[in-house]
């Protein structure tokens, strides 16, 4: 079976490793989110493909979700001493190695996907990882601006990390996508599937952005085969994060039932919601997406497999 999975950073990674062991004989295409990467220090950081490469080839921070385990931080450090900042992000020195060889790749003339694919070599994803494009997509959020009266965009990162979406979003701008190409092997992966997922990734910020790069999303409606999502929102919640507020600021309330209904059935087949929300199947089912209610939490692999192949099963049922 093929499967292909939109994924994210943290939600992304973590709903694949138990895909992997409810499917274990699948060909898995992940499409990563690239609108979180940012350019420090000259160098390319790629947040969430880099979440999924470590956490499927146990180099993550289990607890932390992102970044390396027993990481030291004097490069940043150094930088600081420099007054070199941002100070806000914290890039390890382990970390900083995987953005070194990236950078350097692209300057040698690399597209993101190939160096992707150089990275995981070493990692052994079990996956095949491709970024959602080659081209430069940097999602930024417009807020009030502190110091005036007006609006500014600020860098996703530095909304979420350095703000901690303290401030409301008025607007979320995938910068570049508009005008980005689907990298190798992202179109043809979707007409190949037998089955596309959306984890419980952040609708707008993470499985958004790359709904957002022209073709996907019609690659995905035209591939003819059922697409089913897990809501990352449980009991009117993000389970992790600030989803909340970037939701908000493209009119979506932070239930499972409008997540869904953002999709919208001309995307979504199947809709999984957590117990909690067991009262909203209706309302998916009435906006025609077949929808059950499971436990939706992540806390272990084996809630994680049993959460794939209830997907994998709705699937089924739908196709
Ligand atoms: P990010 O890029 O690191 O923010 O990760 P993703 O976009 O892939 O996923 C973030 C989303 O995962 C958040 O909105 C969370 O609510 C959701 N999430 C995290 N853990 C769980 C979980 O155990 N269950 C569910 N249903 N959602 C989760
Ligand atoms: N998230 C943070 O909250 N604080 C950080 O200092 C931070 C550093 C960081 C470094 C490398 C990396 O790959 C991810 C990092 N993240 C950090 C997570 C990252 O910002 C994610 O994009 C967001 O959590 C949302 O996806
Ligand atoms: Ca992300």
């Amino acid at each position: 079976m093929r499967i292909v999975v939109l994924a994210g950073g943290i939600g992304g990674a973590r709903f694949l490793r138990g895909l992997m062991s409810a499917a274990p004989d699948a060909d898995i295409t992940v499409i990563g989110n690239t609108g979180d990467d940012i350019h420090l220090f000259g160098l390319k950081v790629c947040p969430d493909l880099d979440t999924v490469m470590y956490t499927l080839g146990g180099g993550i921070h289990e607890e932390q979700g992102w970044g390396r385990p027993d990481e030291t931080f004097t490069v940043k450090e150094e930088l600081a001493a420099y007054g070199v900042g941002p100070e806000w992000f914290g890039l390890g020195d382990r970390d900083f190695a995987t953005h070194i060889v990236r950078t350097q790749m692209i300057g040698a003339g690399y597209p993101l996907s190939a160096v992707t694919e150089a990275l995981c070599a070493r990692w052994q994803p079990g996956v095949r990882l491709l970024p959602m494009t080659d081209d430069r997509v940097e999602t930024h959020v417009l807020i009030d601006d502190p110091d005036g009266e007006g609006r500014k965009a600020v860098h996703f990162q530095e909304y979420w990390v350095r703000l901690r979406a303290s401030v409301p979003a008025h607007a979320v701008v995938p910068v570049g996508a508009d005008q980005a190409k689907p990298a190798p092997g992202v179109l043809e992966a979707i007409a190949d599937a037998d089955v596309v997922l959306f984890p419980p990734s952040n609708p707008v910020v993470s499985v958004g952005t790359i709904l957002a790069v022209p073709g996907v999303r019609e690659a995905i409606a035209d591939a003819g085969v059922p697409v089913v999502g897990l809501s990352p929102i449980v009991g009117d919640a993000p389970v992790r994060g600030m989803a909340d507020k970037v939701l908000a600021a493209v009119g979506v309330e932070s239930t499972a039932a409008a997540v869904a209904k953002h999709y919208g059935s001309g995307l979504l087949d199947g809709w999984l919601v957590d117990t909690v929300d067991a009262g909203t199947v209706g309302e998916v089912e009435a906006a025609g997406i077949r929808c059950r209610a499971i436990p939706l939490m992540m806390t272990d692999l084996k809630a994680t497999v049993a959460m794939a192949a209830e997907a994998l099963a709705l699937a089924e049922e739908v196709r």
